[in-house]
Protein backbone atom coordinates (compact mmCIF):
# COMPACT_ATOMS: atom_id res chain seq x y z
CA UNK A 1 0.00 0.00 0.00
CA UNK A 2 0.99 3.45 -0.66
CA UNK A 3 -0.01 6.83 1.91
CA UNK A 4 -1.53 9.94 1.05
CA UNK A 5 0.46 11.84 4.13
CA UNK A 6 -0.35 15.37 4.96
CA UNK A 7 1.49 17.36 6.86
CA UNK A 8 0.34 20.13 9.06
CA UNK A 9 2.58 22.95 10.32
CA UNK A 10 4.73 22.92 7.03
CA UNK A 11 6.34 25.80 7.00
CA UNK A 12 7.76 25.74 10.17
CA UNK A 13 10.97 24.65 11.96
CA UNK A 14 9.94 21.14 12.42
CA UNK A 15 7.41 21.24 9.66
CA UNK A 16 10.32 21.96 7.14
CA UNK A 17 11.96 19.08 8.83
CA UNK A 18 9.06 16.47 8.69
CA UNK A 19 8.94 17.03 4.99
CA UNK A 20 13.10 16.23 4.78
CA UNK A 21 12.67 12.89 6.95
CA UNK A 22 9.59 11.75 5.26
CA UNK A 23 11.67 12.32 1.97
CA UNK A 24 14.22 9.79 3.38
CA UNK A 25 11.93 7.11 5.26
CA UNK A 26 10.77 3.96 4.25
CA UNK A 27 7.10 4.98 4.40
CA UNK A 28 5.95 3.90 0.45
CA UNK A 29 4.10 7.79 -0.33
CA UNK A 30 1.46 8.11 -2.66
CA UNK A 31 0.93 11.97 -2.06
CA UNK A 32 2.11 14.62 0.28
CA UNK A 33 -0.04 17.32 1.85
CA UNK A 34 1.59 20.63 2.87
CA UNK A 35 -1.08 22.38 4.75
CA UNK A 36 -0.33 25.29 7.24
CA UNK A 37 -2.48 28.37 7.94
CA UNK A 38 -4.30 31.38 5.18
CA UNK A 39 -0.71 33.52 6.25
CA UNK A 40 1.86 30.78 3.92
CA UNK A 41 -1.03 29.76 1.42
CA UNK A 42 0.50 29.90 -1.96
CA UNK A 43 4.48 29.45 -1.02
CA UNK A 44 5.95 26.31 -2.63
CA UNK A 45 7.83 23.78 -1.02
CA UNK A 46 9.84 20.89 -2.52
CA UNK A 47 9.41 16.98 -1.64
CA UNK A 48 11.85 15.09 -2.88
CA UNK A 49 11.87 16.34 -6.96
CA UNK A 50 8.35 17.61 -6.83
CA UNK A 51 7.81 21.28 -5.75
CA UNK A 52 4.47 21.42 -3.80
CA UNK A 53 2.03 24.26 -3.25
CA UNK A 54 0.97 25.02 0.33
CA UNK A 55 -2.69 25.13 1.78
CA UNK A 56 -4.08 26.16 4.26
CA UNK A 57 -6.31 24.03 6.33
CA UNK A 58 -9.90 23.00 6.62
CA UNK A 59 -11.64 20.11 7.67
CA UNK A 60 -12.01 18.67 4.35
CA UNK A 61 -7.77 19.39 4.00
CA UNK A 62 -7.60 15.53 5.57
CA UNK A 63 -10.47 13.99 2.84
CA UNK A 64 -8.19 10.57 1.78
CA UNK A 65 -5.74 11.36 3.52
CA UNK A 66 -4.13 8.11 5.45
CA UNK A 67 -1.54 9.57 7.48
CA UNK A 68 -1.23 13.24 9.56
CA UNK A 69 2.09 14.37 10.73
CA UNK A 70 1.34 17.43 12.53
CA UNK A 71 3.38 20.28 14.46
CA UNK A 72 1.23 23.14 14.69
CA UNK A 73 0.87 24.06 17.84
CA UNK A 74 -1.87 22.23 20.40
CA UNK A 75 -4.56 24.49 19.46
CA UNK A 76 -4.43 23.83 15.82
CA UNK A 77 -3.93 20.22 16.55
CA UNK A 78 -6.70 20.37 18.67
CA UNK A 79 -9.06 22.14 15.95
CA UNK A 80 -8.06 19.49 13.22
CA UNK A 81 -6.93 16.46 13.93
CA UNK A 82 -10.42 15.17 15.20
CA UNK A 83 -11.85 15.76 11.65
CA UNK A 84 -9.14 14.14 10.07
CA UNK A 85 -9.66 10.73 12.55
CA UNK A 86 -12.97 11.20 11.73
CA UNK A 87 -11.93 10.99 8.00
CA UNK A 88 -9.89 7.71 8.66
CA UNK A 89 -6.29 9.43 8.95
CA UNK A 90 -4.12 8.26 11.85
CA UNK A 91 -2.38 11.18 12.98
CA UNK A 92 1.38 11.30 14.87
CA UNK A 93 1.16 14.82 16.71
CA UNK A 94 4.63 16.48 17.73
CA UNK A 95 2.36 18.54 20.32
CA UNK A 96 1.11 18.51 23.59
CA UNK A 97 -2.27 18.67 23.10
CA UNK A 98 -2.94 14.98 23.52
CA UNK A 99 0.20 13.27 25.18
CA UNK A 100 -1.47 13.03 28.74
CA UNK A 101 -4.17 11.57 27.31
CA UNK A 102 -4.82 7.86 28.86
CA UNK A 103 -5.66 6.35 25.18
CA UNK A 104 -3.19 7.86 23.41
CA UNK A 105 0.57 6.32 23.36
CA UNK A 106 3.16 8.54 23.83
CA UNK A 107 5.65 6.95 21.79
CA UNK A 108 9.88 6.75 21.09
CA UNK A 109 10.89 3.97 19.17
CA UNK A 110 13.64 3.00 21.04
CA UNK A 111 11.53 2.83 24.26
CA UNK A 112 7.98 2.00 24.08
CA UNK A 113 7.07 0.86 20.36
CA UNK A 114 4.51 -1.94 21.17
CA UNK A 115 1.96 0.85 22.89
CA UNK A 116 1.19 2.15 19.43
CA UNK A 117 -0.91 -0.71 18.58
CA UNK A 118 -2.99 1.03 21.89
CA UNK A 119 -4.06 4.37 19.03
CA UNK A 120 -7.43 5.07 18.35
CA UNK A 121 -6.01 7.32 15.40
CA UNK A 122 -3.89 9.90 17.42
CA UNK A 123 -0.03 8.65 18.35
CA UNK A 124 1.75 11.51 20.53
CA UNK A 125 5.22 12.38 20.12
CA UNK A 126 6.95 13.73 23.12
CA UNK A 127 8.70 17.12 23.79
CA UNK A 128 11.83 17.26 22.75
CA UNK A 129 13.68 17.63 25.87
CA UNK A 130 11.91 14.33 26.91
CA UNK A 131 12.98 12.55 24.44
CA UNK A 132 16.40 12.78 24.18
CA UNK A 133 16.48 11.52 27.88
CA UNK A 134 14.42 8.84 27.37
CA UNK A 135 16.22 7.33 24.64
CA UNK A 136 19.41 7.82 26.87
CA UNK A 137 17.91 6.47 30.17
CA UNK A 138 16.36 3.67 29.08
CA UNK A 139 18.95 0.73 28.35
CA UNK A 140 20.19 1.82 32.15
CA UNK A 141 16.61 1.28 33.36
CA UNK A 142 16.43 -2.18 31.88
CA UNK A 143 19.62 -3.47 32.81
CA UNK A 144 19.64 -1.90 36.22
CA UNK A 145 16.30 -0.39 37.16
CA UNK A 146 15.78 3.42 37.89
CA UNK A 147 14.98 5.24 41.08
CA UNK A 148 15.78 9.03 40.35
CA UNK A 149 16.39 11.46 37.48
CA UNK A 150 17.50 15.18 38.15
CA UNK A 151 17.63 17.05 34.91
CA UNK A 152 19.10 20.61 34.09
CA UNK A 153 18.42 21.27 30.95
CA UNK A 154 20.07 23.67 28.24
CA UNK A 155 17.55 24.07 25.39
CA UNK A 156 18.15 25.52 22.02
CA UNK A 157 16.27 28.69 20.56
CA UNK A 158 14.74 26.88 18.16
CA UNK A 159 12.59 24.88 20.81
CA UNK A 160 10.14 27.88 20.34
CA UNK A 161 9.62 27.88 16.85
CA UNK A 162 11.35 29.97 13.76
CA UNK A 163 10.34 33.11 15.37
CA UNK A 164 11.96 32.79 17.87
CA UNK A 165 14.97 31.72 16.10
CA UNK A 166 14.52 34.67 13.92
CA UNK A 167 14.36 36.97 17.06
CA UNK A 168 17.57 35.38 18.82
CA UNK A 169 19.38 35.97 15.66
CA UNK A 170 18.42 39.69 15.18
CA UNK A 171 19.04 40.17 18.62
CA UNK A 172 22.40 38.84 18.60
CA UNK A 173 23.03 41.19 15.16
CA UNK A 174 21.22 44.24 17.64
CA UNK A 175 23.71 43.61 20.39
CA UNK A 176 26.77 43.73 18.35
CA UNK A 177 26.49 46.39 16.76
CA UNK A 178 25.56 48.53 19.40
CA UNK A 179 21.66 48.60 19.13
CA UNK A 180 19.14 47.77 21.58
CA UNK A 181 17.93 44.33 21.65
CA UNK A 182 14.08 43.99 21.08
CA UNK A 183 11.91 41.11 22.78
CA UNK A 184 8.47 39.99 21.73
CA UNK A 185 8.63 35.90 21.78
CA UNK A 186 10.70 34.24 24.37
CA UNK A 187 10.36 33.78 27.04
CA UNK A 188 7.11 32.24 25.86
CA UNK A 189 4.89 33.56 23.27
CA UNK A 190 1.44 35.21 25.04
CA UNK A 191 3.03 35.53 28.67
CA UNK A 192 3.22 39.00 29.96
CA UNK A 193 6.70 40.29 29.58
CA UNK A 194 9.68 39.35 27.30
CA UNK A 195 13.64 39.11 27.51
CA UNK A 196 16.03 38.88 25.10
CA UNK A 197 17.81 35.36 24.52
CA UNK A 198 21.14 36.62 22.99
CA UNK A 199 24.17 36.38 25.32
CA UNK A 200 21.55 35.73 28.18
CA UNK A 201 19.98 32.93 29.92
CA UNK A 202 16.16 32.38 30.39
CA UNK A 203 15.14 30.09 33.16
CA UNK A 204 11.61 29.65 31.80
CA UNK A 205 10.03 27.81 29.22
CA UNK A 206 6.72 27.83 28.85
CA UNK A 207 4.24 28.93 31.20
CA UNK A 208 5.25 29.75 34.85
CA UNK A 209 2.43 27.67 37.17
CA UNK A 210 1.01 28.33 40.76
CA UNK A 211 3.60 24.93 41.97
CA UNK A 212 6.77 26.92 40.97
CA UNK A 213 7.78 24.91 38.19
CA UNK A 214 7.35 25.51 34.52
CA UNK A 215 5.26 23.99 32.22
CA UNK A 216 8.18 22.25 30.29
CA UNK A 217 9.90 21.14 33.55
CA UNK A 218 6.31 19.54 34.35
CA UNK A 219 6.07 18.20 30.67
CA UNK A 220 9.53 16.22 31.64
CA UNK A 221 8.45 14.99 34.44
CA UNK A 222 4.94 13.78 33.42
CA UNK A 223 5.78 12.30 30.17
CA UNK A 224 9.19 10.37 30.94
CA UNK A 225 6.48 8.56 33.75
CA UNK A 226 4.14 7.47 30.52
CA UNK A 227 7.18 6.37 28.11
CA UNK A 228 8.84 4.50 30.82
CA UNK A 229 6.11 3.07 33.33
CA UNK A 230 3.01 3.72 31.50
CA UNK A 231 1.75 6.39 33.96
CA UNK A 232 2.15 9.67 33.68
CA UNK A 233 1.79 9.84 38.10
CA UNK A 234 3.56 7.12 38.45
CA UNK A 235 6.03 7.05 41.91
CA UNK A 236 8.07 4.29 40.65
CA UNK A 237 10.59 6.63 39.03
CA UNK A 238 11.18 10.12 41.02
CA UNK A 239 11.88 12.76 38.08
CA UNK A 240 12.51 17.09 38.79
CA UNK A 241 13.29 18.85 36.39
CA UNK A 242 14.53 22.74 36.12
CA UNK A 243 14.58 24.07 32.16
CA UNK A 244 16.47 26.69 30.99
CA UNK A 245 16.79 28.45 27.50
CA UNK A 246 20.18 29.38 26.29
CA UNK A 247 21.52 31.68 23.67
CA UNK A 248 22.20 27.92 21.04
CA UNK A 249 20.62 27.72 17.72
CA UNK A 250 19.87 24.66 17.54
CA UNK A 251 20.19 21.47 20.04
CA UNK A 252 19.41 20.88 23.74
CA UNK A 253 21.71 20.05 25.83
CA UNK A 254 20.74 18.24 29.26
CA UNK A 255 22.96 17.77 32.61
CA UNK A 256 21.24 14.30 34.01
CA UNK A 257 21.82 13.08 37.27
CA UNK A 258 20.18 9.51 37.96
CA UNK A 259 20.12 6.92 40.44
CA UNK A 260 19.63 3.20 39.46
CA UNK A 261 18.38 0.56 41.71
CA UNK A 262 20.88 -2.18 41.45
CA UNK A 263 24.06 -0.42 43.60
CA UNK A 264 26.32 -2.61 41.71
CA UNK A 265 26.08 -1.16 38.64
CA UNK A 266 29.22 0.94 37.12
CA UNK A 267 30.35 3.53 34.95
CA UNK A 268 31.80 1.17 32.40
CA UNK A 269 29.11 -1.23 32.23
CA UNK A 270 26.56 1.76 31.59
CA UNK A 271 29.34 2.95 29.08
CA UNK A 272 29.14 -0.30 27.74
CA UNK A 273 25.29 -0.74 27.55
CA UNK A 274 25.23 3.15 25.79
CA UNK A 275 27.56 2.18 23.11
CA UNK A 276 25.19 -0.91 21.90
CA UNK A 277 22.19 0.90 22.09
CA UNK A 278 19.69 1.83 19.57
CA UNK A 279 20.10 5.96 18.37
CA UNK A 280 22.59 6.52 20.89
CA UNK A 281 26.49 7.69 20.58
CA UNK A 282 28.52 8.06 23.39
CA UNK A 283 31.71 10.92 22.78
CA UNK A 284 32.94 10.05 25.54
CA UNK A 285 37.06 10.33 26.22
CA UNK A 286 37.99 13.37 28.59
CA UNK A 287 42.19 12.18 27.65
CA UNK A 288 41.10 13.63 23.99
CA UNK A 289 38.17 16.31 25.22
CA UNK A 290 35.39 14.51 23.63
CA UNK A 291 32.11 15.15 24.38
CA UNK A 292 28.46 16.06 22.71
CA UNK A 293 28.51 19.45 21.63
CA UNK A 294 25.22 21.11 20.38
CA UNK A 295 27.04 22.46 17.12
CA UNK A 296 27.93 19.01 16.41
CA UNK A 297 24.55 17.11 16.77
CA UNK A 298 22.46 19.99 14.64
CA UNK A 299 21.31 17.63 11.46
CA UNK A 300 22.22 14.45 12.98
CA UNK A 301 19.42 11.94 14.17
CA UNK A 302 21.70 10.38 17.13
CA UNK A 303 21.20 11.26 20.27
CA UNK A 304 25.07 11.86 22.17
CA UNK A 305 25.79 11.15 25.49
CA UNK A 306 29.25 11.95 27.03
CA UNK A 307 30.87 12.70 30.61
CA UNK A 308 29.67 9.96 32.25
CA UNK A 309 30.96 10.12 35.70
CA UNK A 310 29.86 8.42 39.11
CA UNK A 311 28.75 10.17 41.94
CA UNK A 312 31.45 9.62 44.42
CA UNK A 313 29.39 10.54 47.37
CA UNK A 314 26.37 8.73 46.96
CA UNK A 315 26.34 5.00 45.40
CA UNK A 316 24.66 3.91 42.66
CA UNK A 317 24.31 7.64 41.39
CA UNK A 318 25.66 8.72 38.25
CA UNK A 319 26.04 12.25 35.86
CA UNK A 320 25.75 12.45 32.30
CA UNK A 321 25.46 15.21 29.52
CA UNK A 322 22.99 14.43 26.77
CA UNK A 323 22.97 16.01 23.44
CA UNK A 324 20.55 16.26 20.45
CA UNK A 325 19.39 18.21 17.31
CA UNK A 326 15.91 19.34 18.83
CA UNK A 327 14.27 19.65 15.75
CA UNK A 328 15.01 16.14 14.73
CA UNK A 329 15.54 13.59 16.95
CA UNK A 330 13.44 15.99 19.37
CA UNK A 331 10.90 16.26 16.90
CA UNK A 332 10.34 15.71 13.54
CA UNK A 333 12.74 12.83 13.06
CA UNK A 334 10.67 10.41 15.92
CA UNK A 335 7.67 11.70 14.46
CA UNK A 336 8.62 10.34 11.22
CA UNK A 337 10.09 7.12 13.09
CA UNK A 338 6.49 6.44 14.82
CA UNK A 339 4.91 6.91 11.45
CA UNK A 340 7.39 4.44 10.02
CA UNK A 341 6.83 1.74 12.83
CA UNK A 342 2.47 2.14 12.53
CA UNK A 343 3.64 1.73 8.91
CA UNK A 344 5.88 -1.93 9.72
CA UNK A 345 3.58 -3.05 12.25
CA UNK A 346 0.51 -2.57 9.70
CA UNK A 347 -1.14 0.10 12.67
CA UNK A 348 -2.38 2.81 9.82
P1 LIG B 1 2.04 29.49 8.99
O1 LIG B 1 3.36 29.49 8.29
O2 LIG B 1 0.91 29.63 8.03
O3 LIG B 1 1.96 30.44 10.15
P2 LIG B 1 6.72 27.11 14.16
O4 LIG B 1 6.61 25.99 15.16
O5 LIG B 1 8.06 27.16 13.48
O6 LIG B 1 6.32 28.42 14.75
O7 LIG B 1 5.67 26.79 13.00
C1 LIG B 1 4.30 26.68 13.25
C2 LIG B 1 3.59 26.03 12.05
O8 LIG B 1 2.21 25.91 12.40
C3 LIG B 1 3.64 26.84 10.79
O9 LIG B 1 3.67 25.96 9.68
C4 LIG B 1 2.31 27.59 10.83
O10 LIG B 1 1.83 27.99 9.56
C5 LIG B 1 1.42 26.52 11.37
N1 LIG B 1 0.18 27.07 11.95
C6 LIG B 1 0.07 27.96 12.96
N2 LIG B 1 -1.23 28.24 13.20
C7 LIG B 1 -1.95 27.47 12.36
C8 LIG B 1 -3.37 27.31 12.11
N3 LIG B 1 -4.28 27.98 12.80
N4 LIG B 1 -3.73 26.44 11.12
C9 LIG B 1 -2.82 25.76 10.43
N5 LIG B 1 -1.49 25.88 10.61
C10 LIG B 1 -1.05 26.73 11.56
C1 LIG C 1 10.97 24.15 23.75
N1 LIG C 1 10.55 21.85 24.34
O1 LIG C 1 12.18 23.88 23.59
C2 LIG C 1 9.95 23.08 23.88
C3 LIG C 1 9.25 22.97 22.58
O2 LIG C 1 5.68 20.33 23.90
O3 LIG C 1 6.37 19.93 21.88
C4 LIG C 1 8.40 21.77 22.40
C5 LIG C 1 7.01 21.97 22.90
C6 LIG C 1 6.29 20.66 22.90
O4 LIG C 1 10.54 25.30 23.78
Amino acid sequence: KEYVVAILGATGAVGHRMIEQLAASSIPVKEVKLLASARSAGTQLKFRDQTLTVEETTPDSFEGVDLVLSSAGGSTSKKFLPEAVKRGAVCVDNTSAYRMEPDVPLVVPEVNPDTLAQHHGIVANPNCSTIQMVVALEPIRRAFGLKQIIVSTYQAASGAGQSALNEFYQQARDYLDGKEMQANILPTKGDKKHYPLAFNLLPQIDVLEDSGYSHEEWKMIHETKKIMVGDMNSPEIKVTATCVRVPVPISHGESVYFEVEDKSATVEQIRELLAQAPGVVVQDDIQHQIYPQPINAVGKGDTFVGRLRPDYENKGAFNMWIVADNLLKGAALNTVQNAEELVKRGLI
